[in-house]
């Protein structure tokens, strides 16, 4: 059994609509259980500036699948949102579901990198997941509140609720 948190983000299509549809497919995953999920939060595009702002969430799973199971149903779940690889990085998505954390496991492989790489500076990651889980440190030991009192907040607003 993994207890995994997943950011979950999207600026186009009616983001907001898409991470409703995403929070809903989750609970369809086999054998894993949907245990909380953070407010909506609106956020200012990181990286380019010329594309629409965001809206971001984090959902808190427990599953009894393998890592790579996990991401192959994620990847699912933003396929059947009508995401394409061709996008350009760090570009404009659909739907983008981030495996962020997987207990306290390291993992380095292609397909797969634990803790997201670029969790630590994204205030659309550490202000929801601190939001569900304060208590919560990564696996090198960082508190996600130290990690949250370092990094402004860049106009992330709470817009509603994904349930
Ligand atoms: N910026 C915001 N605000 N939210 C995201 O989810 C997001 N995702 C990305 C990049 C393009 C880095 N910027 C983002 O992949």
């Amino acid at each position: 059994m993994h207890t995994v948190y997943i950011g979950l983000g999207s600026n186009l299509v009616e983001p907001e609509r898409q991470l409703k549809k995403a929070v809903e497919a989750l609970t369809l995953i086999e054998q894993t259980l949907l245990v909380q999920v953070s407010s909506l939060y609106a956020s200012k595009p990181m990286g380019p500036q010329d594309q629409p702002d965001y809206m971001n969430a984090v959902a808190k799973v427990e599953t009894k699948l393998s890592p790579i199971e996990l991401l192959d149903n994620l990847q699912q779940i933003e396929l059947t949102a009508g995401r394409v690889r061709k996008e350009e990085r760090w570009g404009a998505r659909v739907l983008d579901l981030d495996i962020l954390l997987i207990d306290n496991l390291v993992i380095d492989t292609p397909r797969l990198t634990v803790p997201h790489y670029g969790m630590k500076v994204r205030e659309f990651v550490i202000y929801p997941l601190a939001e569900i889980s304060p208590n919560l440190t990564l696996p090198d030991g960082t508190l996600v509140t130290e990690l949250k009192a370092d990094l402004p907040e860049n106009d992330l607003v709470i817009i509603g609720q994904l349930h």
